[in-house]
């Protein structure tokens, strides 16, 4: 079962390659930041306030993510494998994974199905220097890609989000691939990687 967390700095092409592995591998590619998008586009009550954080790069309140993310996986099509891109963020995200991976199905799971089904997850890390980072995504144009709100994502990747590199790779589940190159090469790259 394909579970892998795409983890990287703002525009590392974590969407880019998401979506290209999730079709490959036939599961859903769950990204937090399009699901908060369309919440914003739709004017939700969790959009309107998620607006004010992702305006400004900042990440937003871990509640609000963690209940959005669980109603997410719970969904029919999210039993069989994921691809998560852009969760876990932080470490208290990257516990609440842990914790959802462990929970068992029926509460008699032993000690070792518990390690196992945690042990199945794979964590992705596309690394690529800012100067790269800070080119595409002024060329993206997001309305979150201006100069300002991305020397604050970069900041705040590098504060909260790049110490689970460390996490994960105490667990022995972290791959990581130079997502410096052309988009396709980056894909073949990953495609080797997957076990
Ligand atoms: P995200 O939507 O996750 O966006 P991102 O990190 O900026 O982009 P990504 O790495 O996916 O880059 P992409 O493939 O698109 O987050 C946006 C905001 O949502 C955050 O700032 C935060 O506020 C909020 N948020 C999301 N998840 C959260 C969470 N868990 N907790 C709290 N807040 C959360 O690529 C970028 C550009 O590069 C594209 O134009 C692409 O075409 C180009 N590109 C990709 N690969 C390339 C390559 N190999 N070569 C050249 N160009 C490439």
């Amino acid at each position: 079962m394909v579970k892998l967390i795409f983890l990287g700095p703002p525009g590392a092409g974590k969407g880019t390659q998401a979506s290209r592995i999730a079709d490959f591998y036939q599961v859903p590619h769950i990204s937090t930041g399009d699901i908060l998008r369309n919440n914003v586009a739709q004017k939700s009550p969790l959009g309107l306030q998620a607006k004010e954080y992702m305006d400004k790069g900042e990440l937003v309140p871990d509640q609000l993510i963690l209940d959005m993310v669980e109603e997410r996986l719970k969904q029919n099509d999210a039993q069989n494998g994921w691809i998560l891109d852009g969760f876990p963020r932080n470490v208290t995200q990257a516990d609440f994974v842990e914790k959802l991976l462990s929970a068992s199905k029926n509460g008699n799971d032993t000690r070792e199905e518990k390690a196992e089904i945690i042990n199945s997850l794979m964590v992705i890390n596309l690394q690529v220097p800012d100067k790269v980072l800070v080119s595409r995504l002024l060329s993206r144009g997001r309305q979150d890609d201006n100069e300002e709100t991305i020397t604050n994502r970069l900041k705040v990747y590098h504060q909260q989000t790049e110490p689970l590199i460390e996490f994960y790779k105490e667990r022995q589940q972290l791959v990581t691939i130079d997502g410096n190159n052309s988009v396709d090469a980056v894909t073949n790259y990953l495609k080797q990687a997957i076990r």
